[in-house]
């Protein structure tokens, strides 16, 4: 490394690693490297390395209990930081050795394994990258698909075969199996706009063989003109430059600080991007206030409409089945973040559980887009216009997921204002069925999806990303409050009589319980808030932070279909349970090829009180997406999301400052 621009990029990069060796480690801190790697050395010299075929398909930090997380921090927060020993670091890991599902826990200190257990439940880990890698090259090696392949006049050499998971249709056993559907590049770079129609390919994953296949029917293959989908104005070597730190923003370890916020920022291979303990400050009080405890993706959910033999079981889970972190992607400056936005890595263990960096998957950056943050002209004052105002600001945290075809821009965006802005847009290639069509009727057109070029059907399906937000507004002690407006009627005996006939008002209902904090979105007008029921305003008001949601989207699928069952919490936008640091999954933790037997929709069931106590709020940003010809070749970006935003948590506009 001779380039010492290079070099001083290394040692930034390097820095918050090393600075989470001294004292700003915090508990909720992701696995470093060599922890990673500790891990897999405990696993591999105990009983388990003596088993077959041990692979790591989860290694994560074992969350500590929340109160000790809390009074760690409340420790370093105080004028003189008392010295309390932070919370026993310790890891989970879910490994298969010799056909088997096993959980462990472990202790980085002494070096131990705390506990082992086998999983004996439904449902599986999710998949390594390795057996994902592996079960694509199969089909290129087999007899029967060179067959199909060279009996339609293609090139095996022009294949490139991608793994689906398969789901659950109701089999009383179940194996780890993956669904392999092949595609023809032929000169292009878009492997989706060219599916191999007509081919049923499974692939048991445990001992990585072809078991069952056939091929059905042929179609044609949709040609590869106009199928490219690299933007030639940015080309791959456009200009790069980096702002090793932002302005406005600070990191020690994995503690971000800027403007009115402080909060935690980690990254593991499950969910992604996860921030903890965020905290905003009081101008009046001039104290950081909890507002979010632990926010991140979930679980994903994105059905496919196309009930036929090669299309049925595309239903996936993307969380649970491979993982949000696994599939994020190295941000490109000045494309997918701004050039200066400060670059961040990741860890997780691959598959052999050895540690694998993840290059410059998160980027930090202040966003300022021209946007208004409040203003006024006041012109009642005599002789005088008043103009005043200040421009919207704000720090942004994004990750990108590329899952398969499509891609997934994450944010969260912190504002001045107090709120909390989560941004998901979409973008990447359609999943497209060659078909014999190449004329859309413009009435009826395809049964399952849009015909998008000539002999490709972009199939219909939509996008649940259900995010997992533990609100702990002011506190942990929170409840949780629909507001409804209600029309109101003024009587015809009002006195003094009114010329109104009518007006809204607030009507506010507490749920006690958990079945009384599921929410279908827009049924009734209604604001959905978080209070802290123990804290009010100055003026008596209760403190609470506000939901605004996004799009209300619920699943159309029947209850007794099998997806929906794996996926039952999608037929609500809105749900609040009671705090479990265990219930973390919305779609439960073994995804791949579930029962539907864990998960948010089963929690729930249990009905505890959600009033006054530490409460969790899932909610899913939802897009039912019917394709359309200008998502050909590649999709422009599609935006949705939803906002925390404070209500009576400040005494007024936090961003208003006069001095
Ligand atoms: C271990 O893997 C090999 C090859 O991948 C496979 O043939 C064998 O059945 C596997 N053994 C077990 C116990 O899963
Ligand atoms: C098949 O494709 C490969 C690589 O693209 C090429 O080198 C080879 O010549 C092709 N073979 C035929 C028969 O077209
Ligand atoms: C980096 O940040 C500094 C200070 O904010 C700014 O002056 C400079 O233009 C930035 N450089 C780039 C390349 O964005
Ligand atoms: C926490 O959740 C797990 C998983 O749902 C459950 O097994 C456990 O009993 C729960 N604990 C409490 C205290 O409710
Ligand atoms: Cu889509």
């Amino acid at each position: 490394m001779n380039n010492p621009l290079l070099l001083a990029l290394a040692l930034a990069f390097a820095l918050p690693f090393f600075s989470s060796l001294l004292s700003l480690s915090h508990p909720l801190d992701p696995l470093t490297p060599n922890e990673i790697n500790q891990i897999q050395h405990i696993i591999q010299n105990s009983n388990l390395g003596s088993l077959p075929n041990l692979t790591f398909h989860f290694v994560d930090i074992a969350e500590p209990d929340k109160s000790d997380v809390i009074r760690w921090l409340d420790s370093k927060s105080q004028p003189k930081p008392t010295k309390i020993k932070p919370p026993a670091r310790q890891a989970k890991a879910v490994v298969r050795a010799g056909g088997k599902t096993y959980e462990l826990v472990l202790d980085l200190a002494t070096n131990s394994i705390v506990s082992n257990h086998v999983y004996t439940g439904h449902g599986y880990p999710p998949l390594s990258f390795m057996e994902l890698f592996q079960a694509s090259k199969l089909p290129l090696k087999y007899s029967k698909f060179i067959d199909s392949i060279v009996s339609r006049g293609l090139n095996i050499s022009e294949v490139s075969c991608i793994p689906m998971t398969a789901g659950w249709y109701g089999e009383t056993v179940t194996t780890r199996i993956l669904r392999v559907n092949c595609f023809y590049r032929g000169g292009s770079v878009n492997v989706f706009a060219r599916p191999i129609e007509g081919i049923n390919l499974l692939v048991d994953v445990d001992t990585m063989r072809i078991t069952s296949y056939s091929d059905r029917f042929r179609a044609p293959l949709p040609k590869s003109e106009g199928t490219d989908f690299r933007s030639k104005k940015f080309a791959e070597n456009s200009i790069i430059t980096y702002n090793i730190s932002g302005p406005g923003f600070k990191i020690d370890g994995h503690n971000v600080r800027w403007a009115n916020w402080e909060f935690h920022l980690s990254f593991d291979a499950r969910a992604g991007v996860t921030i903890s303990t965020a905290s905003v400050l009081d101008p009046v009080t001039k104290n950081f206030r909890m507002v979010l405890y632990r926010g991140h993706v979930s679980e994903t959910f994105v059905p496919y409409m196309d009930p036929t033999t090669e299309w049925y079981y595309r239903t996936f889970m993307d969380i649970g089945e491979f993982g949000f972190g696994r599939s994020a992607d190295t941000l490109q400056p000045a494309i997918d973040c701004p050039a200066s936005a400060l670059f961040l890595d990741g860890y997780v263990a691959g598959g052999d559980g050895k540690a694998q960096k993840m290059a410059n998957v998160i980027c930090v950056f202040e966003r300022y887009s021209g946007d208004v943050g409040m203003r006024h002209t006041e012109i009642n004052v005599p002789g005088r216009v008043i103009r005043s105002g200040e421009p919207e600001i704000s720090l942004v945290v994004r990750m990108v997921a590329t899952v398969g075809n499509y891609d997934y821009i994450l944010d969260w965006e912190f504002k001045q204002s107090g709120s909390i802005k989560v941004g998901v847009d979409l973008t990447g290639i359609l999943e497209m069925k060659a078909t014999e069509q190449i004329y859309s009727d413009g009435k009826t057109g395809n049964t399952y999806g849009t015909l998008v070029t000539e002999n490709a059907v972009a199939v219909n399906h939509d996008h649940f990303l259900t995010y997992y937000l533990d609100l702990d507004v002011d506190g942990n002690r929170n409840s949780f409050v629909k507001a409804k407006l209600q029309t109101a009627r003024v009587p015809p005996s009002a006195n003094p009589p009114s010329p109104r006939r009518s007006y809204w008002t607030v009507v506010k209902e507490t749920a006690k319980t958990e079945s009384q904090g599921r929410v279908r979105v827009g049924a009734e007008p209604a604001e959905l808030l978080v209070v802290n029921p123990n804290k009010r305003t100055r003026l008596g008001n209760q403190i609470g932070y506000r939901l605004i949601t996004g799009q209300p989207v619920s699943s159309l699928l029947s209850d007794y279909d099998y997806p929906q069952i794996r996926a039952g919490y999608t037929k609500y936008q809105v749900w609040v349970t009671a705090y479990n640091k265990s219930e973390r999954w919305a779609g439960g933790f073994y995804a791949d090829r579930s029962r539907g037997e864990d998960g948010l929709s089963i929690w729930a069931w249990k009905n505890r009180a959600i009033e006054n106590r530490d409460i969790v709020v899932w909610y899913t940003v939802g897009l039912h997406h019917n394709p359309c010809q200008e998502d050909f070749p590649i999709m422009s970006t599609i935006h949705d999301g939803f906002e925390l935003r404070p209500a009576n948590f400040f005494e007024r506009n936090p961003m208003f400052k006069q001095d």
